[in-house]
């Protein structure tokens, strides 16, 4: 059993502001130390990137990279790749915080590095995590550990308030996949963006199904963000269980309490990530495909502001 009460991490007030508006940031769920030895972690996985000239499965590069000045955009699967951030996904007070949000039964569904590096960041256009991943229930959300400062001004995470509880977006662009809805298209009212800031150490917690994007980093400091996707245990994966590869496997995922056979089902609004993206491995990849961006890139000027 956890050692940690989940409400002396995470108040009654928090969790009903997380159903309500589909976001929350927790300050202070990890250490200075555990900041620390997670960036020291992170700067050994960056320097591997020296000498890439393309993607790995574990890295994802920038577009101004090059073999002699690496520059990563992201780390694909952190807690699977450096046992750092394996060790700070069962950390107590975030098992503390997730038992609070959605149950006791967790499991990881996957784990990413955004880098957005001072000055060359690069953006992640609007979309939901959910029409990626949709679940047999939406008991599903992305942590997000900030392992700098994250204000304003170095491209945070921005999130619609109560937009989990609306429909699911099309994030397809001439009936392909792309991972971003067309800003043109819709009736949301972006002016409505919060902006996730806090100090490092602390955690946004956002619904698989909030609307979120964060702009390109134009300040001189990193923005580093470390991103777990969390399901409850009988949340299964709509996309099939061939992902996961076994039985085996997916107990392997579990990171709080019991792995269960008998998925729970809650009717959520679903479209499903096909046909895929042409160019897939990140969500960046499959939205370097968007024709009409919201965000301003360094190789492909904006079209909408
Ligand atoms: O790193 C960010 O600011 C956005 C991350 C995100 O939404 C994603 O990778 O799905």
């Amino acid at each position: 059993m956890n050692p940690i009460e989940p409400e002396t991490v995470i108040s009654d007030a928090k969790t009903a502001a997380y159903r309500e508006d589909g976001f929350i940031i927790v300050e202070d769920i990890y250490s200075a130390d555990d900041v620390q030895e997670m960036c020291a972690a992170l700067d050994e996985l960056v320097e591997s990137a020296r000498g890439l000239t393309d993607h790995t499965a574990v890295i994802d590069l920038e577009p101004s990279h090059t073999p002699d000045n690496p520059r990563v955009r992201r780390i694909k699967d952190p807690a699977a790749n450096h046992p750092t951030f394996d060790k700070m996904l069962h950390h107590p007070r975030l098992i503390a915080s997730l038992t609070a949000l959605i149950g006791p039964n967790l499991r990881l569904h996957g784990s990413k590095i955004n880098l957005k590096s001072a000055g060359f960041g690069s953006p992640v256009e609007w979309h939901q995590d959910w029409a990626f991943y949709p679940h047999t229930n939406d008991d599903v959300l992305a942590v997000g550990v900030m392992l700098d400062d994250m204000k304003e001004e170095n491209g945070p995470l921005l999130c619609i308030p109560a937009s989990q509880t609306g429909p699911t977006f099309d994030h397809h662009q001439d009936g392909r996949f792309v991972g971003a809805i067309d800003p043109e298209r819709s009736d949301i009212d972006f002016d409505k963006a919060v902006a996730i800031t806090g100090k490092a150490g602390s955690c946004s917690f956002h619904h698989a199904r909030t609307l979120h994007a964060s702009g390109p980093n134009v300040s001189g400091r990193d923005r580093r963000l470390l991103l777990f996707q969390i399901a409850a245990a009988d949340a299964w994966d709509l996309r099939g269980m061939d992902r996961i590869g076994s039985w085996e496997e997916y107990e392997k995922t579990i990171i709080a309490g019991e792995a269960t056979n008998a998925p729970r089902i809650v009717p959520a609004p679903v479209r499903l990530p096909y046909p895929e993206p042409l160019k897939s491995g990140s969500i960046y990849e499959s939205q370097s495909a968007v024709r009409n961006k919201f965000f301003e890139t360094q190789d492909q000027p904006a079209t909408t502001q």
